[in-house]
């Protein structure tokens, strides 16, 4: 299915700088709950038309929404258990300036080529801002085909990015999420399953044999990591986090509607660490609530239901005094899932801090 190449109207802004011109303005749906009626902004059309994008990871910086996507590219790789048909090889940045403007691509930020430790299939990334540099966080095979993590650092949040010579030391997988909390101290969570490789780290090593454990053993958390100082290190050992059903059993490997499997983003909202992730093969973002950044969380249910296409990914960001849930679906392709678009909406917490789940 050819993209949507859409009119780009060139602002007033450098030359790597296009202002996309067919965005959807967020529209108004009226919610009902136990407390009544609200009306909450949802956009119903892909938020981003010109390319594809997926994996949002949303942050507030300088005063504007910047949001840092995977980067589809427009080819028919047959699927395979590897993950051969999301191959990507570089990221864009897009910003925003309100929830009704219409967001800025801020050009290509960094590609595959500038990496020498990478081989291909640039996933899902995060940023994160600390002593006046901006950080950028990307998963890619090495060249033994293993999954790792990339830092790249930027004076700007728009980047372009410049890549460390090497992977983080220690890290595998994929899907890193940095969080930052109130005490200064910097987490990343990460981890996904399958293509993801998670599976294959269970002994501590890289085992190629290495499978998701029986269906009535705990299922693999996510891990997580406490970042250096200069944020391009580990400074702890990485440790496991474990969620657990609300009677503080850990879930089950074969609860394929509740287990974690990849996508982890890690947020707080009064008081409270907030864990939501993929549930991978059941499509659902679930979430779970800890009183550590570590765990352990409580599930509690799901933010998102299946959205068009195999894969969910999210992120969740307050900006402008309303929370939003960053998505992405395969709408714009027409239902191919390797080929995805960025969406927004509003999310809405209940007074017991439990999420309404969104119907995308
Ligand atoms: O975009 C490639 C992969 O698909 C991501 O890393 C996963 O989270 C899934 O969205």
């Amino acid at each position: 299915m050819g993209i949507f190449f859409t009119l780009l109207a060139i602002c007033a802004c450098t030359p790597s700088q296009v202002e996309t011109s067919l965005t959807s303005p967020l529209t108004k749906m009226v919610i009902q709950n136990a407390s009544g009626t609200r009306e909450v902004d949802i956009m119903k059309k892909p938020l981003i038309t010109h390319i594809y994008t997926a994996d949002p990871s949303a942050h507030v910086f300088e005063g504007r929404l910047y949001i840092y996507p995977s980067h589809d590219l427009d080819h028919d790789n047959p699927p395979t258990p590897d993950g051969d048909q999301y191959d990507m090889v570089d990221y864009h940045v897009f910003s925003l300036e309100n929830m009704h403007s219409p967001p800025v691509d801020h050009g290509q930020v960094l590609h595959l080529a500038d990496v020498p430790w990478a081989k291909k299939q640039m996933w899902a990334p995060d940023a994160a801002f600390k002593n006046g540099t901006y950080y950028f966080y990307f998963p890619a095979r090495d060249h033994a085909g293993i999954f790792r993590i990339g830092a790249a650092t930027s004076i700007s949040p728009a980047g372009p990015f410049t890549p460390q010579p090497e992977f983080i030391p220690g890290s595998f997988s994929i899907d890193p999420c940095v969080f930052i909390d109130e005490d200064g101290k910097v987490y990343m969570v990460f981890g996904g399953l399958w293509g993801g490789q998670l599976e294959k780290w269970q002994k501590g090593y890289f085992d190629p044999a290495g499978v998701e454990p029986g269906d009535t053993e705990p299922a693999l958390g996510p891990r997580v990591a406490k970042l250096s100082s200069d944020m391009l290190s580990f400074a702890s050992p990485i440790e496991e986090i474990s969620i657990t059903a609300e009677d503080g059993q850990p879930l089950l490997a074969g609860d394929h509607a509740r287990r974690f499997f990849e996508a982890a983003w890690l947020h707080k909202y009064n008081g409270a660490y907030y864990l939501s992730y993929s549930t991978g093969d059941t499509h659902f973002i679930a979430y779970a609530t800890g009183q550590k950044p570590t765990g352990p969380f409580v599930f509690r249910g799901y933010v998102l239901n299946p959205v068009v296409g195999w894969t969910t990914h999210h992120s969740i960001v307050e900006f402008q005094g309303k929370w939003y849930l960053f998505y992405h679906d395969s709408s714009l392709s027409g239902g191919v899932s390797n080929k995805r678009n960025v969406k927004v909406a509003e999310l809405v917490y209940n007074a017991d801090g439990s999420i309404q789940t969104i119907e995308p």
